[in-house]
């Protein structure tokens, strides 16, 4: 998606998934996300977690996809939250604000099929892009960037496509991640993937370092 594509995106979304709103108690465990990029009600999570400032495991499950899907089939989105296996991306957003949020579902998800459509539209332009092969990497990278920004979302496709588990380190305007990462790499530029020594800022950077790294 440009990046023109990806601002009328975020206004049709209402620039939800750009900053926190109202956080709540932390997980106390680990949060795990089966989705892929290119689904609207996954973007609805996604945005979700951009709000509340969670960050989360990533399980790409794009169309074809053979490394995660065979084991947690559609649909997608699919969040393990400890023992709680949650469907149906209302429901999960729900779950996320009642128990890291102040319990109130931010306006633009709790519009009902207005809020279906509009995620539809601003998920439009993404290519349903079947699962490519990769290696699966060693170590956890770290991705820390929102949910609206087209560099952001280009290194997400390509981990998408290709399957590739990541720690997505969510960081809307507002978030006190841009500190954390400031102090541990000297840069609080986003979106910056962390892939060991590795420290890859902007798309451009990002898929070149993936594709040397892990493409096939
Ligand atoms: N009502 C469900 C709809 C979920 C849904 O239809 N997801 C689609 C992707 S957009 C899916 O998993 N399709 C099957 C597949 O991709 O194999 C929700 O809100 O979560």
């Amino acid at each position: 998606m440009t990046r023109l594509g990806s601002a009328v995106a975020t206004a049709v979304r209402l620039g939800l998934g750009s900053r926190v709103g109202a956080t709540g108690p932390r997980p106390t465990g680990e949060l795990v996300l089966y989705e892929f990029e290119a689904c609207p009600f996954c973007r609805k999570v996604r945005e979700a977690l951009v709000w509340l400032d969670l960050d989360v495991s990533m399980r790409p499950c794009p169309p074809g996809g053979t490394r995660f899907r065979p084991a947690h089939g559609p649909p997608y989105p699919m969040l393990v939250d400890g023992e709680q296996v949650i469907r149906e991306s209302s429901v999960i957003v729900r779950h996320l604000v009642s128990r890291y949020g102040d319990g109130q579902v931010p306006w633009p998800l709790r519009l009902g099929p207005l809020t279906t459509v509009s995620s539809g539209l601003a998920s439009l332009a993404l290519p349903r892009v079947r699962a490519l092969a990769s290696e699966a990497p060693a170590r956890p990278l770290e991705l820390f960037a929102d949910e609206t920004s087209a560099e952001a979302r280009e290194i997400r496709q390509w981990l998408c496509a290709r399957e590739i588990a990541y720690r997505w380190r969510t960081c809307g305007r507002g978030s006190a991640k841009f500190a954390e990462l400031a102090e541990r790499t000297g840069r609080a530029e986003l979106p910056a993937l962390l892939d060991g020594d590795a420290d890859l800022r902007g798309a451009g950077a990002a898929v070149a370092h993936l594709q040397r790294t892990y493409g096939r």
